[in-house]
């Protein structure tokens, strides 16, 4: 998939004031490098959204994403982002782990009526990852894109519910 098209310019060039909407982030710790990366541009989003020192969970491994991306949906949190990177290996293991948690995180957002930013890159090398990690040097931030994604999608399910409150 390519990282043409994004609206992440857009959004850095307009960035909404989010300092009201409780988001947390939960991070998965394989691959330090990336992780750094992506958490770095999470945070850079964060700050230009004006959201100030959201949480950080950290987590062991990707699989473990969606639990916690669960809990704190359920703790009143309207935007989550989740970040974790996995590395294609020689086994099926690579499948297994991408899909829970690809799949746990958007059965999250659907049960939870929750915004998650998806922040997990599935790379066959950790090249590729380092690419997309917003560290100097990468083309992409993934960590920023899905931090953005996440208030843009909180805030846009929160004018919905206000709207339809009122009506
Ligand atoms: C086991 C495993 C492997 C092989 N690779 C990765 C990876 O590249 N990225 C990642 O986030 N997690 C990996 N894991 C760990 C699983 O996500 C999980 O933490 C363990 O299976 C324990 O439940």
């Amino acid at each position: 998939m390519s990282g043409e098209g994004s609206p992440t310019t857009h959004y850095q060039s307009q960035p909404l004031d989010c300092h009201d909407v409780r988001v947390a982030v939960v991070a998965a710790s394989w691959h330090d490098q990336v992780m750094d990366g992506l958490i770095a541009g999470a945070m850079r989003a964060m700050t230009d959204f004006k959201v100030e020192a959201p949480g950080v969970v950290r987590v062991p491994g990707s699989f473990e994403l969606p639990v916690v991306a669960a809990a704190l949906a359920e703790k009143g949190y309207e935007a989550v982002v989740a970040l974790g990177v996995v590395i294609r290996g020689g086994t099926p293991h690579f499948e297994y782990v991408c899909s829970s948690a690809t799949d746990g995180l958007n059965r999250v957002a659907l049960d939870h009526g929750v915004a998650i930013g998806f922040g997990l890159l599935t790379c066959d090398t950790e090249e590729q990852a380092l690419d997309r990690a917003g560290l100097e040097g990468s083309r992409e931030d993934k960590g920023y894109e899905a931090a953005a994604a996440a208030l843009v999608t909180a805030t846009a399910l929160r004018r919905i519910r206000r709207r339809y409150e009122t009506e």
